[in-house]
């Protein structure tokens, strides 16, 4: 019985070795206070539109990122929000999900598939976030409100 429990511990014991460098992809570093900074601003209209198609940051920096919805419509008709999605994560797949999250403004709650996003907006609201660049590379934007990821999409460049 002793032995048991010794073997069913090792086996625990291997699983939390190679769960934990097995995939050999690290996770960009939690940057400090003094970790350079970058202030984005980006606003969004009626017309289901931002205004970028682009944003450009540097890996090690601390982004800030306010969306304003410039618009006067109601947020539960036009609403919007700016959603990063991680790499490989399809738009169209993460956006046909989203619509089954209306109660929770249009954010898969299990937050998997995404590096960070605002709140949903109605006209004249603004929401500011602030996370750290993610590895370099090219990342998808998008408003995850119905229908909208068609019009509201860009791409974020982390160099
Ligand atoms: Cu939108």
């Amino acid at each position: 019985m002793k032995m048991k429990i010794k073997f069913i511990a090792l086996c625990i014991a291997a699983t939390f070795t190679f769960t934990s460098c097995g995939d050999g992809k690290k996770a960009p570093e939690k940057l400090g206070e003094d970790a350079p900074k970058r202030t984005i601003v980006i606003e969004a209209n009626d017309k289901m539109k931002y205004n970028m198609a682009e944003i450009k940051v540097k890996s090690g920096e601390r982004i800030t990122l306010t969306l304003n919805n410039v618009g006067k419509m109601l947020k539960l008709s036009m609403g919007h929000n700016v959603v990063i999605l991680k790499q490989g994560v399809d738009m169209e797949e993460f956006a046909t999900k989203s619509r089954e999250y209306a109660s929770n403004d249009y954010i898969p709650e299990e937050g998997k598939d995404i590096i960070a996003y605002t709140k949903m907006l109605g006209g004249g609201e603004s929401d500011t976030i602030t996370f750290d660049a993610p590895a370099k590379g090219i990342y998808d934007f998008i408003c995850s409100f119905p229908g909208h990821w068609a019009l509201m999409k860009g791409k974020f460049i982390v160099e």
